[in-house]
């Protein structure tokens, strides 16, 4: 009698993640690190790719989901944050990571970050932070420094930095960390942490712009990163956490800066409409004749 056998499924390992193109970023691009490290940490969590949504807006950063293996979407500059809302809306059961620039998200996406931290919407935001436009070669970005010379500040840029992490503890948002992607075991951590926060996560990465931003380079980092952790931070306190976010200049701090020991509830988890499961799930209920003049009606 032939006895049925039954295999378990295999591992997922960090190749698993790698998609059919490699990344055109250019060499030595601060991006490499962020994606790899995001590949690892969605192996450690063992994510399968289908249950797995990586959405972006536009930018050299946003590219990332084009070279993951997942659900994706590459969506217009500054709406990473309205589409990951709305998919983990249609379906909580996805694992939602957006990802994109620091122009991208904090600069014509300000809003939808704010209001995406004020609802907390259970998506984990990865911010590839170069201080600089890097696709449209080189302008100034909301997060390039006082005085910074860049290709539409040929004499010093006059307008001020805007602090990403002030900003999301301003905003309501439950975790907030950030990172160097000249460190990526540190980074992937941080992911791992970001992503099973059950609510809004913010992972702020310093991601040199090696071509167009000759300021903030990996050596400059590099002299000035230290690790929250070897400092005695306490995460759970939001006065610290503040003063941390607010400390720039020959020391820089990296690392997890705020995990609301009070966690609220996500939206996504309190919509009635979501109690019986995702709506993704749910049959239409709609004949083929009623979809097409939908389909129509919105065209
Ligand atoms: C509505 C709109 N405005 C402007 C642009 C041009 N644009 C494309 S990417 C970008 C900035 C990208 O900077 P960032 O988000 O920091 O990404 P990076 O390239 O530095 O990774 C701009 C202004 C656009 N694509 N769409
Ligand atoms: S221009 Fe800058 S951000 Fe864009 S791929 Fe090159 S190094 Fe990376
Ligand atoms: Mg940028």
């Amino acid at each position: 009698m032939a006895t049925a056998t039954t295999t378990a499924p295999r591992k997922l390992e960090l190749k698993d993640y790698k998609a059919d193109v490699p990344p055109d970023w250019c060499p030595g691009c601060g991006d490499f690190g962020v994606l790899n490290a995001l590949m690892r940490a969605c192996s450690e969590l063992q994510i399968p790719q289908h249950q797995l949504l990586v959405v972006s807006g536009i930018g050299c950063s946003s590219n990332l989901p084009g070279f993951f293996r997942s659900y994706g979407v590459h969506s217009l500059h500054g709406r990473a944050l309205p589409f990951a809302t709305g998919a983990k809306l249609a379906n909580h059961s996805l694992t939602v990571v957006a990802t994109g620039g620091d122009g991208d998200g904090y600069g014509i996406g300000l809003n939808h970050f704010i209001q995406a931290m004020r609802r907390n919407i259970d998506v984990t935001y990865v911010v590839m932070n170069n201080e600089i436009y890097g696709l449209t070669t080189g302008q100034v970005s909301p997060t390039s420094e006082n005085g910074m010379v860049t290709k539409s500040t040929p004499q010093g840029n006059l307008e001020h930095m805007l602090n990403p992490l002030a900003l999301a503890l301003a905003s309501g948002c439950g975790y907030i960390g950030r990172g160097f992607s000249g460190d990526p075991k540190h980074l992937m951590k941080l992911y791992m942490d970001g992503i099973r926060h059950p609510g809004f996560a913010l992972i702020d990465v310093f991601s040199p712009c090696v071509t167009f931003n000759k300021q903030n380079t990996y050596n400059w980092f590099r002299d000035r990163v230290y690790r929250l952790e070897d400092g005695g931070h306490d995460p759970e306190d939001f006065h610290a956490a503040m003063d941390k976010a607010l400390e720039w200049g020959a020391k820089i701090p990296i690392g997890l800066f705020y995990r609301n020991p009070n966690k609220k509830a996500s939206l996504d988890s309190l919509d009635p409409a979501l109690q019986d499961g995702p709506l993704a799930h749910k049959p239409l209920r709609l004949s083929r004749e009623q979809r097409r003049q939908l389909v129509e009606e919105f065209m």
